[in-house]
């Protein structure tokens, strides 16, 4: 074959070798920004009571899209400076990272808080308590996989210190802790792919050093993971369910190369997820925080490329009038619901509450009626409380057990402060296993 005929040939090959989409992001366009409203709206509202976790997400948010509100971000930064001058001890290594992300965005400078605090050798400390309880408690971390990345991710981000080795020990894709029961976690896969793929990056560009079979095997989970997560895809183009697929988007954003084109379509995943926001789905401050930034385009691996986080969006205002709160007629008659407690015996009540009562007031109300069958505890968590024991019975990180909430005898995808119950309905809070 002449020379000539053969340049486009090889032309054609090289084209077909390149990753069809090197990074394939589909992103509400500038017209569209005013449907993002109510979820700026809900993170601007939120009362953020000393020292809990809501407000890292947020300002993670709003710096990763650009917004300028610098009176919500300088309430935001003093509230994160509470928790790390205060309470540092108390908070979870993920949480830590999140701290860490949320100060480390763009050219900011709070970024200093990051080494007057010594935050990235904090960080090492308890991602290596973590590693030491799995290792004390069957492959069990003091929190979850979802933090576990987190840490990673933010050690990776921000030159930390780790062994890539323990990662690609920890992170492998059959890992119980990416399951909850046989349910595969998309939150915690998703976050696990912006981990890898951040490791990935530092070995391929020489930052970090190791052998040629670690970044082999980084490869081959993040492609594992990823298809485990298109799994999850489902008719209407939600990833997991409404609370996942911002993550879901943003580690399908930069791992484009491990699937096809048609194997998800973006634009009707952010078509569902902006019908949803329309419908109030995302009415407290974390979920709203978490689902921004993947619709404005952007990952938790912009967090370092140095931006000053300004955007188009930067001159989008956000409004501070209170949520028009919609009084249905009707909404102070009472409602009746069963509610049950599950350990291995059942305990029924018939609880009456009034309508548009969350899961937690027919709980307090059960516990009024007889607290040693239906008295509880809960803690406060950046997603609301978090009901930690029934009966005097604690969930455990290390036995990987928990009070499972379900309706129906369907588990809720929401919590006790945000699940609105309906009259008749049939609510349970179960002793579990994940
Ligand atoms: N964040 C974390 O550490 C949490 C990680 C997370 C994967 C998280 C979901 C995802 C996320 N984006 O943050 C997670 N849940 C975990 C790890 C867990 C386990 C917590 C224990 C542990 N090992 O750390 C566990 C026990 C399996 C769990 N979640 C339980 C529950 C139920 C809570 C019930 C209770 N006792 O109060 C519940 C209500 C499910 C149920 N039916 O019982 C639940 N989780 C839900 C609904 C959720 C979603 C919340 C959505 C919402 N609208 O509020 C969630 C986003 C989340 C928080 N869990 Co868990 C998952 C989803 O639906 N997409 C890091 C930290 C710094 O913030």
């Amino acid at each position: 074959m002449k020379q000539s005929h053969q340049l486009p040939l090889m032309g054609l090959l090289l084209f077909s070798l390149i990753p069809s989409q090197l990074c394939e992001i589909c992103e509400v366009s500038e017209e569209n920004y005013i449907r993002l409203k109510p979820l700026l709206n809900t993170m601007n509202q939120s009362k953020y009571t000393r020292g809990t976790s809501s407000s890292v997400n947020v300002l993670l948010s709003l710096q990763l899209v650009g917004i300028q509100n610098q009176n919500l971000k300088q309430k935001l930064i003093q509230q994160i400076e509470y928790i790390v001058k205060r309470r540092l001890s108390q908070v979870s290594s993920g949480e830590l990272a999140l701290i860490i992300l949320a100060l480390g965005a763009c050219r900011n400078p709070d970024k200093n808080l990051i080494y007057d605090y010594h935050l990235i050798d904090k960080l090492e400390n308890k991602f290596q308590a973590e590693i030491e309880n799995m290792e004390a408690h069957n492959g069990n971390p003091l929190t979850n996989y979802y933090q576990l990345s987190l840490d990673v991710l933010a050690l990776c981000l921000f030159n930390g210190n780790y062994s890539t080795t323990k990662v690609v020990n920890y992170f492998t894709p059959e890992n119980k802790n990416y399951y909850f029961g046989s349910q595969f976690s998309v939150d915690t896969g998703a976050m696990a792919v912006l981990a890898l793929t951040c490791v990935k990056r530092s070995l391929i560009n020489g930052q970090v050093k190791t052998d040629e079979s670690n970044l082999k095997n980084i490869s081959i989970y993040i492609k594992s993971l990823v298809e485990k997560i298109l799994s999850e895809k489902k008719e209407n183009g939600l990833i997991g369910n409404t609370f996942s697929t911002g993550e879901a988007m943003q580690a399908l954003f930069v791992s484009s190369d491990y699937y096809h084109e048609n194997d998800w379509n973006c634009q009707q995943t952010l078509n569902t997820v902006l019908t949803e926001i329309s419908q109030g789905a995302f009415s407290t401050p974390n979920v709203a925080a978490q689902v921004l930034p993947a619709l404005m385009g952007k990952t938790f691996l912009d967090v370092n490329k140095d931006s000053s986080c300004v955007s188009a969006a930067g001159n989008f205002s956000i409004s501070t009038q209170e949520p028009i709160t919609v009084t249905t007629p009707g909404s102070q008659s009472s409602i009746s619901v069963n509610y049950s407690v599950r350990i291995n015996e059942t305990y029924f009540a018939n609880v009456t509450v009034p309508n548009g009562s969350v899961f937690l007031d027919v709980m307090e109300k059960a516990q009024e009626m007889n607290d040693t069958i239906f008295g509880f505890t809960m803690e406060e968590s950046s997603w609301g409380p978090y009901i930690t024991s029934v009966q005097g019975l604690w969930a455990s990180n290390n036995d990987r057990t928990y009070w499972e909430l379900l309706s129906g005898g369907k588990p809720l995808s929401q919590g006790v402060g945000s699940y609105v119950v309906h009259d008749g309905e049939n609510l349970e809070v179960r002793w579990s296993k994940y």
